[in-house]
């Protein structure tokens, strides 16, 4: 298939979801049709700012001042910006495991954290052309494999953000819900139908900024 420039997908949902599973996959699938893609995930931990809030998360003695860390995880965003709208510009389509709304998520559910102030440093970062958010009913996230040992690894968090992504889908214009409870394969499926039709739909449309 030929494109203009690259398209920007998010994949967010809670952990558990298969987020990161699918992501890996959806790059694999969309590379075989010849729709260039490259993965990236955020935190992205390689990074100096990167492995400051790795620590954060897997050291839960860990005091960071709470907008600190929500700053961090912003500039982590930021400090790969250039590289993302580089490679989107030269026709690399970006699968993205979680961005700026599991920012605004993990940090507005937080006690006085606000959501419009948690919204403000991811302004101006480019928009996702989709948002593909993973769901499962509380029953089956409770079903699944156990979380692991990090920060925010826990079931009242996940049930709290979870109620921010469905009010981010509820209101964003570039988000889709994905039930997630099915097969690998039948999400994937379900996933990559969407994807291929936002890639023929955007063309060579500008990127746009991200605004709230
Ligand atoms: N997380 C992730 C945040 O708190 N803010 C952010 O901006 C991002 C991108 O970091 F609990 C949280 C979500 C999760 C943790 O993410 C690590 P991974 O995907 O499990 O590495």
């Amino acid at each position: 298939m030929s494109i203009g420039r690259g398209a920007l997908i998010v994949i967010e949902g809670v952990d558990r979801s298969g987020k990161t599973t699918q992501c890996r996959k959806l790059v694999k699938s969309l590379n075989d049709r010849n729709i260039r893609t490259e993965l990236m995930n955020f935190p992205d931990r390689s990074t100096l700012t990167g492995e400051l809030i790795s620590h954060y998360l897997k050291d839960k003695t860990c005091t960071l001042n709470d907008k600190a860390i929500h700053l961090l995880f912003s500039a982590n965003r930021w400090e790969n910006h250039d590289k993302m709208k580089e490679l989107l510009e030269n026709g690399c389509s970006l699968i993205v495991d979680r961005y700026s709304y599991s920012g605004v998520a993990f940090s507005s559910i937080k006690k006085n954290m606000d959501l419009r102030w948690c919204l403000q440093p991811e302004v101006g970062l480019i928009k996702p052309d989709l948002v593909l958010l993973m769901t499962l009913s509380d029953e089956v996230m409770l079903n699944r494999p156990g979380f692991g040992n990090e920060r925010y690894e826990n079931v009242e968090m996940q049930k709290s953000v979870k109620e921010v992504f469905q009010t981010f889908a509820d209101n964003e214009d570039n988000w889709k819900v994905i039930n997630a409870a099915g097969t690998i394969e039948a999400v994937h499926q379900k996933l990559l139908r969407e994807i291929i039709s936002k890639i023929e739909e955007i063309g060579d449309s500008p990127l746009e900024k991200l605004e709230f």
